[in-house]
């Protein structure tokens, strides 16, 4: 409930009230570093590494620059090929994540920039890193991340947008446009937690289910694998996000009427190929909950719930498509009475 205020603040923190201008001083600083990269390679864990996919799709898409996302914990312990040509973005809600840290460490012994995006101001990540921006979050209570998530995509989107720019590939207009409709953002996100009392009902039905798919397609594949973890982190029930492209090379053989498939179903991107996806669940019984868009009925007439966003940009509707999926395992953990705050195993900073 807090991410309007957190991604306004995000956002906010960057933009020169008078003009609309992102002030954004680690990329701006630094923009010949990004511009001249052989490509970025992003490195982060677990949520932030899901922000880390949406940005990869974001700068590739945007900005035409070749982006390489990786575990942070894979990373460090390979042996990657990297360069003075290359930054490195590293992305952590805590700014304390030891395999992140690594990470950084072997990139700039090898030459490369790097790139912080961190939460936690004076933090450990944000003192290594090269330069950096901060994302405008607030204090995460719980363990699991929730606006850490939102507020990082938002941070990654303004660098994507100042390098579209810079590099010619969006027009004046273009990034004013996207710029207006990021403002319109927070409102969004606002209707989108409208959706609470379906969520919470909808819970109810799938909250003692042994396993869950998720699926999304482009911006909203990561979507899919990051509410697949929220629930995995706070109801303790098993979860797979899949592209949905994917789902036919395996995943499709769990389908049965056991199983509730979660599919990010928005009208921007790949629309019809996602409802021949959930065509394909539907004739295997698969129970059907899909996050649509605002007035949209073909899904509707064919899932068993729908929980509808409003519309926005293909490439912001993370920021909308990810609110009622944290909501529901929010409710489902509640009442599988498990802490939602402080989960079983689950460390706020994984410091070794
Ligand atoms: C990474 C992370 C979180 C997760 C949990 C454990 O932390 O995997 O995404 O929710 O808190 O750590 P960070 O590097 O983003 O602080």
């Amino acid at each position: 409930y807090e991410q309007p205020r957190a991604i306004k603040d995000t956002y906010r923190g960057r933009l020169l009230a008078d003009q609309g201008i992102i002030r954004m001083a680690g990329i701006d600083l630094n923009m010949e570093k990004f511009l001249n990269a052989n490509r970025i390679i992003i490195v982060a864990c677990g949520t932030s590494w899901h922000a880390g996919l949406v940005a990869e799709y974001i700068f590739e898409d945007l900005a035409r620059i070749p982006v390489e996302v990786e575990y942070a914990s894979e990373f460090r312990y390979r042996n990657p090929v990297i360069t003075d040509k290359d930054v490195l973005i590293a992305i952590s809600q805590s700014g304390e994540t030891a395999d992140t840290l690594a990470a950084i460490k072997l990139a700039k012994e090898k030459g490369a920039f790097v790139f912080g995006v961190c939460n936690v101001v004076g933090s450990s990540i944000a003192r290594e890193t090269d330069a950096g921006a901060y994302t405008h979050a607030g204090p995460e209570i719980g363990v699991a991340s929730t606006k850490a998530f939102t507020t990082q995509i938002t941070v990654l989107t303004l660098m994507a947008l100042k390098l579209a720019k810079a590099k010619g590939v969006f027009s004046e207009s273009r990034y004013h446009e996207y710029l207006t409709e990021l403002e319109t953002i927070p409102n969004k996100v606002e209707k989108a937690l409208e959706s609470n009392t379906l969520i919470e009902i909808i819970a109810d039905v799938y909250k003692d289910s042994t396993n869950c798919l998720y699926l999304g397609r482009g911006y909203n594949f990561p979507v899919a694998l990051e509410g697949a973890l929220k629930l995995k982190e706070i109801s303790y029930i098993h979860a797979e996000g899949y592209p949905a492209a994917e789902m036919k090379h395996g995943p499709i053989a769990l389908i049965d009427e056991h199983m509730p498939v979660f599919v990010i179903a928005t009208k921007k991107g790949h629309y019809e190929k996602v409802v021949s996806n959930i065509q394909e669940i539907k004739s295997r019984k698969g129970k059907i909950i899909a996050i649509v868009t605002e007035g949209d009925e073909q899904v509707k007439d064919l899932a068993d719930h729908v929980i509808e966003v409003p519309e926005t940009l293909e490439s912001l509707t993370p920021l909308l498509t990810t609110i009622p999926l944290q909501l529901l395992s929010y409710h489902i953990a509640v009442m599988r009475g498990c802490n939602v705050d402080q989960p079983r195993n689950l460390a706020k900073s994984v410091t070794v």
